[in-house]
């Protein structure tokens, strides 16, 4: 594996890394057809976990089996697949080595009203699976949100001492928070630098609406100027909460859409600076042959061909 001179630059940024963290950290952006551009697509499956089987998979009958979501993410070309430790111990075998994987180790489910997330898999597990990263969820907002970051902050410093990459997703939700709140810009961008503060890697936010929900925040924002009048232009902002663009910030796909819609989302992403995009549903409750052109469209996206 070359690494690119964009990549290398890219890995300075990670100043207190060790050179195990800072080559899982490349083996992501290295791999698929993104490989050295600075930019990656993943494909997450923990909706089963999250909405439910029926509801993730019913679409799309064959993706109930894990081997599928392995498959689709190799054959797209993909820069990683990230799962819970089942799905990714279902296919470990037979997949050893072929994509780099993200143990997803904690998970919420649609049964329970608690805005919180049960810790189910460990930085033990990652490295038995060969994984280069572990991925986990924060609910900033909500009422077990400094739980959830106590315990992000044992596995981030188990992680880094091993070698491992961390990537957070951070999903404002739960307390205050309506529905309007959980995808504000400013609240997005506020999740967005919590994270990085956290010390992730890679971050992973909901893209943003032009919705400034903090009374505080939003005097700033209006009098400072922050421009938020398009998606291209809030994820800018986005990523300047990322410490400058100094972390990586991927954006997830969200409910299935049609194409135009997603395609022309993820146009405005790459245009504001986004790293890429981390896309399940959109991906795989599509037909396999339509998801394999869906993707291929969104790395020519983020590789600059519209
Ligand atoms: P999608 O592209 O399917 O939205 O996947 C991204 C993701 O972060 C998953 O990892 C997670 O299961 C899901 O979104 C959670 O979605 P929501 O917050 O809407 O329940």
């Amino acid at each position: 594996m070359k690494v690119t001179q964009k990549v290398k630059k890219i890995l300075a940024n990670y100043e207190s890394d060790n050179p195990g963290t800072k080559a899982n950290i490349a083996r992501l952006l290295m791999h698929g057809k993104l490989a050295g551009t600075g930019k990656m697509v993943i494909l997450p499956v923990d909706q089963g976990f999250e909405h439910g089987p029926a509801r993730s998979f019913a679409p799309n009958p064959p993706a109930y089996d894990p081997h599928y979501h392995f498959q689709l993410a190799i054959d797209a070309g993909l820069n990683a697949y990230a799962a819970p430790l089942g799905m990714l111990e279902a296919g470990a075998d037979t997949f050893a080595g072929a994509i780099p994987t993200i143990l997803k180790v904690n998970s919420a489910n649609s049964l329970s009203t608690n805005k919180d997330q049960a810790v189910h898999g460990s930085v033990e597990d990652a490295l038995r699976l060969g994984c280069s990263a572990i991925g986990f969820t924060i609910y900033p907002g909500s009422e077990d949100q400094y739980e959830m970051m106590e315990e992000i902050r044992e596995m981030i410093l188990e992680a880094k001492s091993v070698g491992l990459a961390v990537v957070m997703w951070s999903y404002p939700r739960g307390g205050k928070l309506d529905k309007a709140g959980e995808t504000a810009f400013d609240v997005c961008a506020y999740a967005c630098h919590m994270a990085a503060l956290l010390g992730a890697h890679i971050i992973k936010v909901k893209p943003p609406t032009a919705v400034l929900w903090q009374e505080e925040a939003k005097k700033v924002y209006e009098a400072r100027k922050i421009d938020g009048s398009t998606l291209a232009k809030r994820i800018e902002h986005v990523m300047k909460t990322a410490f400058e663009g100094r972390r990586l910030v991927v954006f997830s796909g969200g409910e299935a859409k049609d194409e135009a819609s997603l395609l022309a989302e993820i146009k405005a992403l790459r245009d504001g600076g986004a790293t890429g995009s981390i896309v399940g549903r959109n991906a795989f409750q599509r037909p396999r042959e339509e998801a394999l052109a869906l993707l291929e469209k969104i790395v020519a996206i983020y590789k600059g061909n519209d």
